[in-house]
């Protein structure tokens, strides 16, 4: 299977399948020096694992990482990393019913078509497990931004179905099981979670994830834009439908007066733009939204088809996410902290000589995380 390898100089290649012995990645092109060891990665794959609360699939994985490569004395050396973790509680007879049959709305059958055979087992290549190597290699691309650059990046769920937050506060997001912005709604999420596991359906999400910090000259135009890399890389997510920058589709509906972030001595007066102009930073903060669709795996009865094109009635048993938007926050956090390490590396590589241009513009008087016009 080719296209598992992500970034040009900064390159993580993903392995493994989720019922298979372990999953894992190599990173290569790394820098030199950068103190790295086994429990730095426990707080974003815990933040992104199942089973850790009621909402979300609860199959109970350690997510312990083990580090093969890469690392000497707790420093990166500048080989490839290979990060290796193993699957621990895979319960693949939960798939023997729909081994040869279809659900609608997942890459059984495009895996079917394209391979010409599957790996049935958890969803196999396609599963969402996968994503825990993306984050892996994320901790280490958001701790060199942070200390070389000092770029944060920190994602939030911005929607839940038809539920937007009432208000955006950075600040109480880890305070709670969804990421949510918005402290005082969070026991009605509750509620809503617990009647939508109940109900066996499942539902869409959106996550926004702002990026501060970047200086104003990284992305690649012309086909190697900021925003088309994190448009990829954001796609590239399980169940991920629609990625939109700064202001994305509303767009639209806009008039150039409206639209243009006007430049003052004192900064940009708005960031419609996302922190993006022509494909390169502005050094305003990044603003990206990606569109989640809901999970596809549900225990309430479909028709379909099975691999003889047989009609069958299909029901997925198992433990899936009614909501897989609600762990996805650490999961966009890492794509883009690994295109924004790719093209830092880039930016260093082609201009690093260019130095610091003026006029510099001061970053975004905006707020960070104020969402765009929808
Ligand atoms: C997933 C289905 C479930 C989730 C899995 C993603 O797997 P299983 O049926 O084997 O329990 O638990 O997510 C993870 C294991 C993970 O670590 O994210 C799917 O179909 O994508």
């Amino acid at each position: 299977m080719s296209s598992n390898t992500f970034g040009k100089l900064f390159s993580v290649t993903t392995f493994g399948e989720s019922h298979g012995p372990a999953i894992g990645c190599v990173i290569d092109g790394c820098p030199p020096g950068i103190a790295i060891a086994p429990e730095d990665f426990r707080a974003d794959l815990d933040r992104r694992a199942t089973g850790r609360t009621r909402h979300t699939s609860q199959r109970h994985e350690a997510d312990e990482v083990e580090i093969l490569s890469g690392v000497y004395e707790g420093v990166t050396t500048g080989t490839p990393i290979a990060l290796l973790v193993r699957n621990v509680d895979a319960r693949s007879k939960d798939y023997a019913n729909i081994a040869a049959q279809f659900r609608p709305g997942h890459a059984d059958y495009t895996y079917w078509q394209k391979y010409g055979i599957r790996d049935p087992r958890g969803g196999g290549r396609s599963s969402a497990r996968e994503t825990t190597m993306r984050v892996a290699a994320g901790v280490i691309a958001k701790r060199w931004l942070a200390d070389r650059y000092g770029v944060r990046v920190q994602g939030f769920l911005a929607q839940i179905g038809t539920v937007v937050p009432d208000a955006i506060d950075l600040s109480v997001v880890e305070g709670n099981p969804f990421f949510w912005p918005h402290a005082a709604q969070v026991p009605a999420l509750e509620q809503y979670m617990d009647a939508l596991r109940k109900s066996g359906d499942s539902v869409g999400a959106r996550v926004d994830v702002v990026a501060t910090g970047l200086p104003p000259g990284w992305g690649e135009p012309i086909y190697g834009k900021l925003d088309g890399e994190l448009a990829a890389a954001l796609m590239s997510i399980n169940a991920v439908k629609g990625v939109e920058v700064g202001d994305g589709f509303a767009v639209v509906a806009q008039h150039g007066s409206e639209h243009r972030d006007h430049m003052g001595p004192d900064g940009f007066a708005s960031n419609h733009a996302g922190g993006i102009l022509g494909g390169i930073s502005t050094g305003q903060p990044l603003r990206v939204s990606t569109a989640f669709k809901p999970t596809s795996s549900l225990r309430l009865p479909v028709d379909s088809l099975d691999v003889d094109g047989n009609v069958v009635e299909v029901v997925t048993t198992g433990r899936h996410d009614p909501c897989v938007g609600v762990r996805a926050t650490p999961i966009c956090e890492a794509m883009v902290a690994l295109v924004l390490m790719d093209q830092a590396l880039r930016h260093r590589a082609q201009c690093g000589d260019v130095g610091e241009v003026s006029p510099r513009i001061p970053g975004s008087v905006d707020a960070a995380a104020k969402p765009g016009k929808r």
